[in-house]
């Protein structure tokens, strides 16, 4: 019988530290998105104007075990949105719908409050708060975007798959459908009109 040698040990390309959320390893990449680069998304833009475009307002790191655009292949990804406002509007990440609308996703949350805002087209958008275990099925053809509505980082993670491709540019152009604001303590939709905006 012939043997070959290898390190017992072999490093890994990415762990998760469950407990945070933490997604490490030498695969893992990593994307940081500030103010300044959600321009145009908040409805305030005078309160958007006022708050330093360099604070951050969400990181994601992520897992791409095979090639983007893979069929069949599966992307792992966390997501860490920092708590805060732009005027009554609570910190939330960008938003894309997925170019493939038959690819859906899964989000789960690891810690802190949020709102998964789901929006279905024609200005509908629905709200699935997000807690620590909470599980979320995205379909493939609704646009979502998560928000932070309390006071601690909200942290969640996402599996997708691996040709699903992101359109960033239809919510730039068109809008998302409503801005979550917080009304008397209580996260509230609002509408998307052109006035919101
Ligand atoms: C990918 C998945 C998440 C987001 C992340 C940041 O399909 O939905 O990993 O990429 O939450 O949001 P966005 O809108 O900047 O991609
Ligand atoms: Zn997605």
């Amino acid at each position: 019988m012939s043997r070959t040698s290898r390190p017992a040990v072999e490093e890994r390309p990415v762990t998760m530290d469950w407990s945070r959320g933490a997604l490490a390893g030498p695969a893992a990449q990593e994307r940081v998105r500030n103010l300044g680069q959600l321009q145009g998304l908040f409805y305030d833009v005078a309160s958007w104007r006022q708050i330093d475009p360099a604070k951050i307002v969400y990181r994601v790191r992520w897992w791409e075990p095979v090639p983007e655009g893979t069929e069949g292949g599966l992307f792992w990804g966390t997501t860490i949105v920092e708590p805060g406002r732009v005027g009554d509007e609570y910190f939330m990440t960008h938003g894309h719908s997925h170019l493939r609308g038959n690819r859906a996703e899964i989000y789960s949350t690891i810690s802190g409050e949020g709102s998964l805002l789901l929006s279905e087209g024609g200005g509908r958008v629905r709200l699935e708060p997000m807690t620590a275990g909470s599980m979320h099925y995205i379909r493939g053809d609704v646009a979502h975007r998560a928000a932070n509505v309390g006071e601690r980082p909200l942290v969640f993670v996402a599996c997708w798959p691996s040709d699903a491709r992101h359109d960033y540019g239809g919510i730039v152009s068109k809008g998302f459908g409503a801005h979550l604001v917080c009304r008397n303590g209580i996260p509230t939709l609002l509408g998307d009109g052109p006035n919101a905006r």
